[in-house]
């Protein structure tokens, strides 16, 4: 199958010639994770999950992640790579990935971390409980779920911050709503506007988990495992902890006049 580089604003995409399908498409947005997302995309395919794809979003990682997403992707045609070479964010590289993946006509959006943190044994469950919900999260605070390996302070961060979201918010059905490992259906992401999210980094999660609740989907969750990044240098920074808190505040502001309304068939 013929690849051709497909230019759109900074970013330069490829993707095979081929239709639009109307398969699962996982979507995992990646910054210098050289060292874990080749091995992620062999896991994946090992579980031999019919009609899936993977979009990878990479923001042109220093340690040559993109480079070896070329390779990667050079005989595996469900394998879709979007290079991002100015722009920076995990919350705009989501959004990337989720456009990518609906203009190929993706029923069913998966996004996970490339860190292995989200580990791929959970997927057929996630793909199993769609059935129930119109949004699948990955959890660790429900019944079996975990935060491991984390440390302290990480595992009390996570805690807190999802106490504080939580309340102000007001998504109290769902226990882990700092969780990007999650399944949406399409039309929950067609109802959510992509293009008028306003998160450039991580609070892109609580973005998107709120604007469907918000709208009336229904949340499943099922219990994950998280443990720490498997390679490679953490992100974490106070500076992306203080930028969530007062986002989530802005969240609140500027969109808690969505109306909750029960769009979901049923
Ligand atoms: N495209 C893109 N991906 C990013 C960016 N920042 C983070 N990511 C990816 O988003 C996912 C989540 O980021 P992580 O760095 O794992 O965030 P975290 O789990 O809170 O923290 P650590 O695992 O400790 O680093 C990973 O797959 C990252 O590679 C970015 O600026 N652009
Ligand atoms: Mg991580």
């Amino acid at each position: 199958m013929k690849r051709i580089p497909v230019r759109k604003k900074n970013a330069v995409i490829r993707r095979t010639q081929s239709k639009p399908n109307s398969g699962i498409f996982i979507m995992i947005p990646t910054y210098n994770e050289k060292a874990n997302i080749g091995r992620l995309i062999k896991a994946i395919e090992q579980l031999k999950i019919p009609n899936l794809h993977i979009v990878v979003v990479d923001d042109n990682s220093p340690d040559g992640t993109g480079k070896l997403l070329d390779r990667l992707a050079a005989d595996r045609p469900a394998l879709h790579i979007v290079h991002r070479k100015h722009e920076r964010g995990r919350g705009t590289a989501g959004i990337e990935g989720f456009k990518y993946a609906l203009a190929q006509g993706a029923q069913m959006i998966i996004e996970m971390d490339a860190d292995f943190s989200h580990h791929p044994r959970y997927l057929p469950e996630l793909i199993r409980a769609a059935e129930e919900g119109d949004v699948v999260v990955g959890s660790r605070f429900v019944a079996g779920g975990k935060d491991m390996d984390r440390g302290f302070w990480r595992h009390t961060i996570t805690v807190g911050a999802n106490f504080y979201i939580r309340n102000v918010l007001k998504i109290a059905n769902v226990h882990d709503c700092t969780s990007g490992y999650r399944l949406f259906h399409r039309r929950v992401l067609e109802a959510i506007k992509l293009d008028n999210t306003v998160s450039l980094g991580p609070c892109i999660v609580q973005e998107l988990l709120y604007k469907a609740t918000m709208r009336g989907f229904r949340i499943r969750e099922i219990p994950i495992i998280f443990s720490d990044r498997r390679a490679g240098q953490s992100s974490f920074s106070w500076r992306i902890m203080l930028q969530s808190f007062l986002m989530t505040l802005m969240l609140k502001f500027m969109f808690s006049s969505l109306r909750r309304v029960e769009i979901h068939e049923k």
